[in-house]
């Protein structure tokens, strides 16, 4: 079956506003077309690298800037890592996702390091997949070589909001990123946040920038805004389920055969709301009582919502075949080192000083 890849904002927006039970339906069946509706793909995240971020990004606990009240630690060891993987693997996981409070990849010895991360996660025949920030071309391939199986680098929101939230990188570099990405045989995984005050509008636009994508990113991790206190965001009213099952069965539709990952917030989210999620076409979840810095549900209790549902945990590398690891004394691509130029829009986003200002006061 043809994938669709001109689609524009109104026509998204007539799926997203149409009524409910007509969306669910719509979304289910094509779900069932592309996908076995009883498998959710299980990841597990791990910040290897945490807070202290240089970034002004206004959701995330992790800028250095905000001061929220995170533990901030130092890149982590490839054995403390290790560990870790081994331990999502015995709870059921078949990915582990690796996350770093980065602006962007540098070369260097924590680069290196993070490839050993990549090779050693590899070997233990679970899919890996980090999030280090921007990457350039030959970065992307020096993960591919790892045996990097996918890399996330998300879109956040529509263009036009994305400067009302972050004023350091651009929309642009991001899809840069992604391009750098799809150079390789790594796979693409791309989404982004909502109930961060966006509108309708900007989360249509936010899909017709992730499904005209070709190819489309092969999972899209849709986030609800988790407001954490210290945050220019802390505010912001939870996301009503009725929008996460609407954005997840119309993320479901455009993109048909991507794996949509139902990310953040689930903590907030009842197991009723999450069945309709999957019911809507989310197969994918984060699990692990921790996303990165906040809380996400206990594994014992996803596990029963899984037999509540007869969901069954996906298999490692059934949808692509297991990367090879080369070794880094055989690698083809070595460290550059490249000073690429990630532009830094620098506008005035108000909320995100004020929130700066805040911590400033109290110190
Ligand atoms: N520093 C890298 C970057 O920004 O690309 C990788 C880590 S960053 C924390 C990964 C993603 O986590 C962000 O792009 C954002 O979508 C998500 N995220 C961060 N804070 C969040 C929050 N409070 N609620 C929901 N999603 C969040
Ligand atoms: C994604 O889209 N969501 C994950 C993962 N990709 C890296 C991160 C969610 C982070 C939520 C806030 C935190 O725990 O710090
Ligand atoms: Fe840094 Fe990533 Fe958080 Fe932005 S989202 S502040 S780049 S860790």
């Amino acid at each position: 079956m043809a994938i669709k890849h001109d689609w524009t904002k109104e026509e998204i927006l007539e799926i997203y506003n149409k009524p409910f039970m007509e969306l669910l339906y719509e979304a289910a069946t094509i779900h069932r077309l592309h996908h076995d509706p009883n498998t959710v793909q299980v990841s597990t995240l791990l910040s290897i690298k945490t807070g202290g971020c240089p970034e002004d990004c206004g959701y995330c606990p992790q800028a250095a800037r905000y001061h929220t009240d995170i533990e901030g630690n130092d890149l982590m060891s490839v054995n403390q890592v290790k560990a870790q993987a081994l331990r999502a693997k015995a709870s059921g996981s078949s990915r582990v996702c690796m996350g770093a409070a980065w602006r962007n990849v540098k070369d260097g010895a924590e680069f290196d390091s993070v490839l050993e991360m990549v090779r050693t996660i590899n070997k233990l025949d679970m899919e890996v997949c980090c999030t280090l920030g921007m990457i350039t071309e030959n970065q992307a391939q020096r993960l591919a070589e790892a045996g990097l199986y996918a890399y996330n680098h998300n879109l956040d929101s529509s263009e036009e909001y994305y400067k009302e939230v972050i004023s350091t990188r651009g929309y642009q570099d991001r899809l840069d990123t992604i391009g750098n990405v799809r150079k390789t045989n790594v796979t693409v995984c791309s989404g982004g946040i909502i109930g961060m005050g966006e509108t309708i509008e900007d989360r249509a636009g936010m899909l017709v920038a992730l499904a005209t994508l070709n190819p489309q990113p092969e999972s899209v991790p849709i986030n609800a805004l988790v407001p954490v206190e210290g945050t220019p965001l802390e505010e912001q009213a939870p996301v009503s389920i009725w929008d996460m099952v609407r954005m997840v069965a119309t993320t479901r539709i455009v993109m048909p055969e991507t794996q949509v990952r139902l990310s953040a917030g689930r903590t907030q989210m009842s197991r009723e709301g999450q069945a309709m999620c999957f019911f809507a076409g989310a197969n994918s979840i984060f699990a692990g009582d921790k996303l990165l810095t906040t809380p996400n549900p206990d594994v014992s209790e996803d596990m029963e919502m899984f037999k509540a549902l007869g969901l069954n945990p996906q298999k490692p590398f059934v949808k692509k075949a297991q990367p090879e690891t080369v070794a880094a004394e055989d690698s083809k691509f070595q460290n550059l080192g490249e000073k690429p130029k990630w532009t830094r829009p620098g506008h005035t986003i108000e909320r995100n000083l004020e929130a700066q200002n805040k911590q400033k006061a109290k110190i």
